[in-house]
């Protein structure tokens, strides 16, 4: 009776779907009542330099298959005309809702007008753009990575407080171009010239893999007899770094103190065992509020135009406790 009874309601909602009858459009069984189908959101993503970005990636599946949304996913390999075709693809494919993570912040206005003019919302999700024009978007959802930023510089000023003589730093960049990698060298900068022995004697970009990382810091131990603090903006060059001090016959965390940005398993792992000093979190679990910010603007709402994401720092003893419940 009850299967009967299941078998008729799935008929009828098969039924009201196909009199609904707009393209894209499946079952609404998530139950707002209000749409006629799923919606159908397309992202591109930047690419898969990272652990966390290979986290966010699944974070940002896994969170549209449980919202019942349909994902269009593009994968732009680093390269911004990718995130450009990927785009305008969405647009004549009428998606619903537009979201990327913009691997640079220049360049995006016309896109991003192109998406207006077709009444497609985008939302910026991780990774900010410089457009002045911030209508072209309803919303950017990330974490503050000048906050981040200014949070390694503080660990390092208070490590050296009190101490006379310079320390050498050398940092590796994220991606040219790309916010975090402006933002955390920024909020960096800012912090740690409250102590004048804290110097940035090199900084280059190692573009936030892992290998890039090793080869960077490999120069850097080259050029630079004396280097005392590293700083990555990613646990992935920091881990790159890492290998390129002990081939050099250096102890990681103890005779080069290292900071990065992130907080993968990884990343973790090595701060537990001593390898890194300090690591801060950013985290890449933006999907669950990826899909209700789609959902919001898919329903005519106003999200929040800035969503920050909550995030904290972890010394070597914290990693220790954090560690077993790591997801990524
Ligand atoms: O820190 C890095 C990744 O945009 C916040 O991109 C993200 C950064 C992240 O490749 O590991």
């Amino acid at each position: 009776m009850l299967k009967k009874l299941s078998v008729a309601v799935a008929g009828f909602v098969l039924l009201g779907s196909a009199l609904a009858g707009c393209g894209s459009s499946g079952d609404d069984s998530s139950g707002s009542g209000k749409k006629d189908g799923k919606i159908v959101l397309g992202f591109s993503q930047v690419g898969a330099e990272s652990g966390w970005r290979t986290a966010n990636t699944k974070s940002i599946q896994d969170s549209a298959k449980a919202a019942g949304i349909e994902l269009k996913f593009s994968d732009a390999q680093g390269k911004q005309e990718n995130q450009i075709s990927a785009i305008r693809s969405f647009i004549t494919q009428k998606v619903d809702v537009i979201a990327f993570s913009p691997v640079v912040t220049s360049g995006w206005d016309a896109v991003l007008k192109e998406a207006k003019d077709a009444n497609i919302p985008v939302i910026l999700t991780d990774r900010a753009v410089d457009s002045q024009d911030t209508s072209l978007y309803v919303s950017f959802l990330g974490s503050d990575f000048i906050e981040e930023g200014k949070k390694a510089g503080q660990w390092l000023v208070d490590q050296y407080k009190g101490k006379s003589g310079p320390v050498n730093i050398v940092e590796l960049q994220g991606t040219t171009g790309a916010a975090p990698a402006i933002d955390r060298q920024k909020g960096f900068a800012e912090t740690i010239a409250a102590d004048p022995n804290l110097k940035i004697v090199k900084s280059q970009t190692g573009d936030f893999t892992r290998a890039q990382g090793k080869t960077v810091m490999e120069t850097f131990l080259q050029s630079t007899p004396k280097i005392d603090v590293l700083y990555a903006h990613n646990d992935d060059m920091g881990l790159g770094a890492i290998e390129a001090i002990e081939a050099a016959g250096k102890k990681p965390g103890q005779d080069i103190k290292i900071i990065t940005v992130d907080a993968v398993k990884d990343g973790m792992t090595a701060l537990s065992e001593g390898k890194i000093n300090y690591i801060v979190e950013c985290s890449p679990l933006l999907g669950p509020q990826l899909m209700d910010i789609a959902k919001q603007v898919k329903d005519g709402g106003t999200p929040e135009k800035r969503i920050l994401t909550k995030e904290t720092t972890f010394t070597q003893e914290q990693a220790k406790t954090e560690l077993p419940n790591r997801q990524y």
